[in-house]
């Protein structure tokens, strides 16, 4: 039979734990199929079983060849009789510990204003970019440091609220899981004694701390020059101007709940550092009280970068206030989240870049049963379990076992699918469902490469990752291989990009994805939609 990956077999391309469900998907066809191991020796065989009809999404039938009495560690290939074979997978005990590592070690590649130096960066090393400080839009004599922090994404944008997300994620990782953060990554401040993302989750809290304006205790929207620089350009080359937008009530209000939480979490380790993080969340929260009813951020004329508008604050003022009692137990911030829940303006489990009420709800529901509002804390915890099982029979009837409805592959689709698998895992927390937990399984499988393009979207994992993500150090380095333990955007049905545009048209959503450079709508990577994705791994990975 003919070996070689053919694109209608979809696998989780890394593999499976021993006792999970093992489950290839076929797309438009059925029939006999077997497992060989690596010595081509057959250990399993069987029928497709069951068939779900994914027209609406994938434009296909999808069957499913279900192989999860294979249980021995090996290193395996599926085989279809007729299409042919599978890439080589493993089943071992801890498959995704690698990928888990990848993803967090992605954020130090995505450091500015610091060099990335050959013995952790090797071979994607770049020199110290964008040092100077950046002029205040509308202020022009006036200029702040905001030196460091991470790249938005294949832009070298730094955008507050972005920040915010992808630093919750990866605390609240760390606090659930934090068995999975026990190895050394290693980065350059590697001590032994703080487990190394919380290295990370500083190096970008230190750089929101400069967004904060020392006058107002307001935070800036944004920093970033008036244009994106070219697609080959180095981060060191970028040497435009550096714009701080306005403040904006988004970024001041997810920056306190985001430093409230660090202050928390900082405190067994550095004491002084928590103290830092608190005073700069209890400022943001004054010029919040004092600013209750602002405009939304738009960018101004002559600032073309991702702008990020968020026209409603009342989720990151939530957000805020819950964190805020969570970390001093303060009642006035206690009676403020209570406000704002009763209020019904927002989503209360949102866990995106501008819907952020996810963040508030669960930082309530992980604060200590003895200081909580009982009927609120329930109506929160029944909200969030009854939407993480919407969520689960959604999965159920989808062809690729995921939870994105036909209008959800948008830009950064792969953001909601990990979102929801974040979600499921946090209801699990609580509730203790193994159908939760086994369908959040199905979306790492779904990103690892058992999707209709048979494509890992992560960089640097799984036997067909994307290649060419939209991101410009990967673009511009002259390493052939892109910047490993990246998330790509993901399938986007709008086609908002040219190359979309040209090649995609006519594609069933969840097939408009295609790994070109030049297709920013589709395989952009972030910070945002890889901070999710470490929340999942860690998970699976401890
Ligand atoms: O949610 C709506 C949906 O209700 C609607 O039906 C559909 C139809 O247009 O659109 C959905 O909104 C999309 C929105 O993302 C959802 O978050 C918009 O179309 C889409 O244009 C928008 O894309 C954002 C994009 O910037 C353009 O503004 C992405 O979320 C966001 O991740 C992306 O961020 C960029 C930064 O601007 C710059 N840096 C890179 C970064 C990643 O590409
Ligand atoms: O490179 C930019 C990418 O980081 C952004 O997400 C995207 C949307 O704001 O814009 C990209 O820049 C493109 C610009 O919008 C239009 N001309 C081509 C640019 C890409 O080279
Ligand atoms: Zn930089």
């Amino acid at each position: 039979h003919p070996h070689g990956s053919i694109p209608s077999i979809s696998l989780n391309q890394i593999g499976y734990r021993p006792h999970d469900d093992k489950i290839a998907l076929f797309a438009g066809m059925g029939g006999s199929f077997y497992v060989e191991d690596s010595k081509g020796m057959k250990v399993c065989r069987g029928e497709t079983l069951k068939a779900r009809n994914d027209a609406g999404i994938s434009g296909q039938t999808v069957y499913y060849a279900d192989f999860s009495a294979l249980m021995k560690p090996g290193t395996y290939r599926i085989v279809h009789v007729e299409a042919g074979a599978s890439e080589a997978f493993v089943i071992e005990e801890k498959p995704y510990k690698e990928v888990h590592k990848g993803l967090l070690k992605a954020f130090y590649y995505f450091r500015c204003g610091i060099e990335l130096q050959e013995e952790f960066a090797a071979p994607w090393t770049h020199h110290a970019c964008h040092l100077a400080p950046a002029i205040v839009y509308g202020q022009e004599d006036r200029r702040i440091d905001v030196c460091g922090g991470w790249h938005d994404a294949g832009d070298y944008g730094k955008y507050a609220g972005p920040g915010a997300k992808a630093v919750a994620d990866l605390l609240l990782a760390f606090e659930l899981y934090p068995n999975a953060f026990v190895d050394a990554v290693p980065l350059p401040e590697t001590d032994g004694r703080i487990p190394d993302v919380l290295h990370e989750c500083r190096y970008e809290l230190d750089f929101l701390l400069n967004m904060q304006d020392e006058e107002t205790g307001g935070v800036f929207h944004k920093v970033t020059t008036l244009q994106f620089p070219s697609l080959d350009c180095m981060p060191e080359h970028d040497l435009a101007d550096l714009y701080l937008s306005p403040i904006s009530a988004a970024a001041t209000g997810c920056f306190a709940g985001v430093m409230a939480m660090a202050a928390r979490v900082y405190q067994p380790y550095d004491a002084a550092y928590a103290e830092v993080c608190l005073r700069a969340a209890e400022r943001a929260y004054a010029w919040l009280e004092r600013n209750p009813d602002v405009p939304g951020f738009k960018n101004p004329p002559e600032i073309a970068t991702g702008e990020y508008g968020d026209k409603l604050d009342h989720d990151e003022r939530y957000w805020a206030s819950a964190e805020l009692y969570r970390t001093t137990g303060d009642q006035r911030y206690h009676q403020a989240l209570k406000a704002w829940a009763a209020g019904n303006t927002f989503e209360l489990y949102e866990l995106g870049w501008a819907d952020m009420g996810g963040y508030g709800t669960i930082a309530y529901l992980l604060t200590e049963k003895d200081r909580v509002d009982l009927k609120l804390y329930d109506k929160l915890q029944c909200g969030l379990v009854e939407d993480a099982r919407r969520l689960a029979i959604i999965s159920e009837q989808d062809g690729y076992g995921i939870s994105l409805a036909p209008e959800q592959y948008i830009w950064g689709s792969n953001m909601l699918v990990m979102n929801n698998a974040m979600l499921m895992l946090i209801a699990h927390h609580f509730y203790k469902d193994s159908a939760l937990e086994k369908c959040a399984l199905d979306h790492v499988h779904y990103l690892l490469g058992r999707n209709a393009l048979s494509m890992s979207y992560v960089t640097g994992y799984g036997t067909n990752p994307i290649r060419n993500p939209h991101h410009r150090p990967s673009v511009g380095d002259g390493v052939a291989d892109p910047v490993p333990g990246q998330v790509a955007g993901g399938p986007n049905r709008h086609l908002q990009d040219d190359y979309a545009k040209v090649t995609l048209t006519g594609q069933p959503p969840a097939k408009c994805f295609v790994d070109h450079m030049d297709s920013y709508a589709t395989n952009e990577v972030t910070i945002y939609w890889n901070s999710p994705a470490v929340f999942v791994f860690s998970h699976f990975a401890s």
